[in-house]
């Protein structure tokens, strides 16, 4: 903090931007299927809450469909939506930032269609009943065919979206010789290189454990080999989310306040970092398994530990840039900056509160991260209460800042009631903090994640309180969620059209000059040699001991040693 007060506050002059004809319907429909699912995935949260809670527990029938709520809650809000924003807001993040339309159209389009396809796959198996299994769905819980089916589609449009954003950029680089691609582009690109790989993994368990199983081609399973190669997945998928929240702030905050990124250099690092160091530590999430050896659980906690670095850098860098534009704004002192902020703004005021919850929910993470501690957490409302302070906090509340100006800018119309969309923030922001707290000392009591409270004998004295205070944070989210849809709505149907419609975007098209990155950055064939080797490395004997060759393993069936049979 002290190096941003010794150097001048830069204000940027920003080009024009052309508008790109194709991108406003292609952004825009994932963006609404993207918060039409989000709808009905956000009403199951309060009713997780209530369920939670044993001073709410009333005999009606509704409370029999936790675990079909808590499906729809989990795919619905973790998986689907947070899908679809993403890849229309790299598709957005992409086009504007490189100036040039997507190298394909058709394949964007395609890819749309096949992730629709698939959500409708996916949302009939667990809406009919036929797939409670949670959005970890791994054996021994087995869902009908459609779910795997529809999920498997998901992943592939996802796969054809990342490579399009692939070409777009190997196009613009034919074109650009020597330039370096702008951050908001090379955040994006290591986004999609850790998708595309860590998403192998859990291709790997639908196709060849889960729906032979489904389809009734298979008997038997072997759960641990289908953990594994889910979290191969699981943690990436994590900073998947997190990637276009931290694009927004390393790339789109500046601009918004009109002042440039304290260091373009370190955001790189950053990326890079999330990029390599994701994957291979996924068995932080298999600590309590006897099957996974106390070596690889020992190296995978260590890298975790890494893996929270770039966040950290993260804080530094953008709270050096805010501090910025607090002292631009004319802030004096120690901490001065933080009240020169844009609070009033729906826009930062969902970056910001997103920012401050993500402190809470990071550092409860680096606690998971720990071998000893996590065994006393593991299993219980502690982990809820982590990632609804992450994904569900810094992570949604910098989307509802992003979408807050994107939507405008899409529609062509004025944000409807700024003020409300800015209530909408504060009380998420407030909702779910109290919700983290609660679910987290809930935790620490001993509560167990995933069950339905009501109906335990063994839920201690201790964390009853803590319960029903989930359930007070369930209204407050409840009241927010219904302003959000009033704003859409608002926005779509009943505002005034914009007297500027191409209003520019906050993103910048050019890499600064005065801070720049070594070329290596961008040299993506050696950092794939490095994923490859170090997941090797790191996942090799995890896989080899689980398979345990000498038994023989279960894909398609063959297993000499037959485990329980499911049916
Ligand atoms: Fe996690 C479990 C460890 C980050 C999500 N995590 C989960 C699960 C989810 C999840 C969904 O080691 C549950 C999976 C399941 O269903 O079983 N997690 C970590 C660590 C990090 C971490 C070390 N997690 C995330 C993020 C998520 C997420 C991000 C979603 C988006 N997590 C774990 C572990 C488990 C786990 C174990 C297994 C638990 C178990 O036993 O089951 C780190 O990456 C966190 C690093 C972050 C920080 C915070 C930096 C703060 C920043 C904000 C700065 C603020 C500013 C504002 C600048 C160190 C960047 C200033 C402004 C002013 C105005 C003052």
């Amino acid at each position: 903090m002290q190096a941003a007060q010794t150097r001048d506050i830069p204000v940027l002059e920003f080009p024009k931007l052309t508008a790109l004809k194709t991108e406003r319907w292609l952004v825009g429909v994932h963006l609404i299927v993207a918060f039409s699912a989000l709808s009905l995935g956000l009403l199951m949260g309060p009713f997780q809450a209530f369920r939670r809670a044993p001073a709410l527990q009333w005999d009606i029938p509704i409370f029999s469909y936790y675990y079909q709520a808590l499906t729809l809650h989990g795919v619905l809000n973790a998986l689907v939506f947070t899908t679809f924003f993403i890849v229309g807001f790299s598709y957005f993040v992409t086009q504007r930032t490189l100036q040039r339309p997507l190298a394909s159209i058709r394949v964007a389009w395609a890819a749309f269609v096949i992730m629709l396809v698939g959500l409708v796959l996916a949302a009939f198996a667990i809406v009919t009943g036929q797939a409670n299994v949670l959005y970890t769905f791994y054996p021994p819980m087995v869902a009908h065919p459609t779910f795997y089916l529809g999920l498997t589609l998901v992943i592939v449009a996802s796969w054809m979206a990342g490579g399009d954003i692939f070409f777009t950029y190997a196009a613009w680089k034919r074109d650009h010789k020597g330039e370096t691609v702008p951050l908001a582009v090379y955040a994006t690109l290591t986004n999609f290189i850790m998708w595309i790989t860590a998403t192998i993994g859990v291709a790997v368990e639908v196709l060849f454990l889960m729906l032979p199983l489904s389809l009734g081609l298979v008997q038997t399973t072997d759960p641990q080999v289908a953990r594994i190669m889910f979290w191969f997945f699981g943690h990436p998928l994590v900073y998947f989310w997190l990637l276009p929240a931290y694009t927004a702030w390393y790339t789109m905050m500046p601009k918004q306040n009109g002042v440039r990124l304290f260091s373009d250099g370190l955001g790189r690092v950053a990326f890079l970092m999330i990029m390599l160091f994701s994957i291979p530590i996924g068995v932080h999430h298999l600590f309590t398994d006897p099957g996974v050896s106390e070596v690889a659980k020992l190296f995978h906690a260590l890298l975790t530990f890494v893996v929270a670095l770039p966040s950290l850098l993260t804080a530094f860098n953008i709270a050096a840039t805010l501090e910025w534009a607090g002292r631009k704004r004319g802030a004096t002192g120690l901490v001065g900056w933080v009240f020169k902020q844009q609070w009033g703004n729906p826009v930062m005021a969902g970056m910001i509160t997103g920012m401050l919850i993500f402190i809470i929910g990071g550092l409860t993470g680096i606690m998971n991260a720990s071998f000893t501690l996590n065994l006393a957490l593991h299993n219980t409302t502690w982990v809820p209460g982590h990632f609804h302070t992450t994904l569900a906090g810094g992570v949604f509340l910098t989307y509802m800042g992003i979408f807050y100006w994107l939507m405008p800018f899409l529609s062509g119309r004025k944000l409807f009631a700024p003020r409300l969309a800015t209530a909408q923030v504060y009380l998420w922001f407030i909702g779910m903090l109290t919700f983290g707290l609660a679910m987290g000392r809930a935790g620490i009591e001993g509560a167990p994640r995933r069950t339905d409270a009501g109906a335990a004998a063994y839920i201690s004295e201790a964390a009853v309180p803590w319960l029903n205070l989930t359930a007070v944070a369930g209204v407050i989210l409840l009241i927010s969620s219904i302003l959000l849809y009033i704003v859409i709505l608002g926005t779509l149907f009943a505002s005034k059209k914009q007297e500027k419609a191409d209003a520019e975007p906050p993103i910048d098209t050019k890499a600064p000059a005065d801070d720049p990155s070594p070329s290596i950055f961008e040299n993506w064939r050696v950092w794939m040699v490095v994923i490859v080797i170090s997941n090797l490395v790191m996942w090799g004997p995890v896989l080899i001991q689980a398979l345990d060759f000498t038994k023989g393993f279960i894909i398609f069936g063959f297993h000499p040693n037959a485990p329980i049979p499911l049916k």
